[in-house]
């Protein structure tokens, strides 16, 4: 199927529900997850896309800059609309302790995870003395590549004691809806963020040149009660994430 054609309203436009831009914009980013339209791949005219969907100029217009908006089209001065190559670029507040399930969902983008490790270990060093450990003591690990909409975000590897998570494999999809479950979500986290450039291996899994920017995370969450219930640290693409960090005059 071509994209002309993809776009060319049989019931699509019908069955969906929702503002007519909304709708559009879900077609296209459909075609783009579903591989019809590549990464780097020119959109058609938005003139064309009017004609082919029967939708105004106004309607194509302000879907195609919703588009722009969430990174996954880019504009380029008399050349046209093309298909981001980099990942929908995140918003991200420095000041809310939320999972990455939750932020994509909020930005209506669709996480997946592809496993880089699951399961029972002996601790490093560094997990003992952060998780507080007792010599001899396991380590539960969650170690992910994290994409949304299919673009590889985030590379994570999270490190919890055994006590708090006795079974890795039971963690799906999200690991904060396990905590959540067991009665053991964080309620307060510390991050240190760093800008690094990528190593051979987390660039090819990243789907990056090696030596691209990227931020490392480390994130160290705790219970109501102190005790440190996760050490994560995570490579994110430089190009994927914002931060961004609400600041106060002190006493305000
Ligand atoms: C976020 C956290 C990570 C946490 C994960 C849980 C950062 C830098 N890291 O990615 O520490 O383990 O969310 O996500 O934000 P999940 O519940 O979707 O598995």
């Amino acid at each position: 199927m071509t994209i002309e054609t993809f776009l060319s309203p049989s019931e699509w436009l019908e069955e969906a529900t929702g503002p007519r831009y909304v709708r559009l914009r879900t077609r296209i980013e459909t075609a783009i997850s579903t591989g019809l339209l590549a990464q780097s791949a020119p959109l058609p005219a938005e003139r064309e896309i009017a004609s082919l969907s029967g939708l105004s100029r106004v309607t194509v217009r302000r879907a195609m800059q919703d588009l722009v908006d969430r990174g996954i089209v880019v504009q380029r001065q008399g050349s046209g609309s093309f298909v981001s190559d980099a990942p929908p670029k995140v918003e991200q507040s420095l000041s809310r302790l939320t999972s990455f399930t939750e932020d994509m969902d909020r930005r209506g983008l669709t996480s997946s995870s592809e496993w880089l490790g699951r399961g029972i270990y002996m601790p490093s060093p560094e997990e003992v003395m952060v998780l507080a450990l007792s010599s001899g003591e396991s380590v539960a690990r969650v170690e992910r590549l994290r994409r949304a909409n299919d673009r590889p975000m985030a590379i994570e590897r999270a490190s919890l004691p055994v006590d708090i998570l006795p079974n890795p494999l039971l963690v799906e999809t999200s690991l904060y809806k396990v905590l959540e479950a067991g009665g053991s979500r964080p309620v307060r986290a510390l991050q240190r963020i760093s800008a690094i450039n990528l190593g051979d291996e987390d660039a090819e899994l990243l789907g990056v040149e090696p030596g691209a920017a990227g931020l490392r995370i480390m994130r160290t969450s705790y219970l109501p009660n102190r005790r440190v219930v996760e050490f994560t640290r995570s490579i994110y693409r430089g190009d994927a994430y914002d931060f961004v960090a609400e600041l106060r005059l002190a006493d305000q």
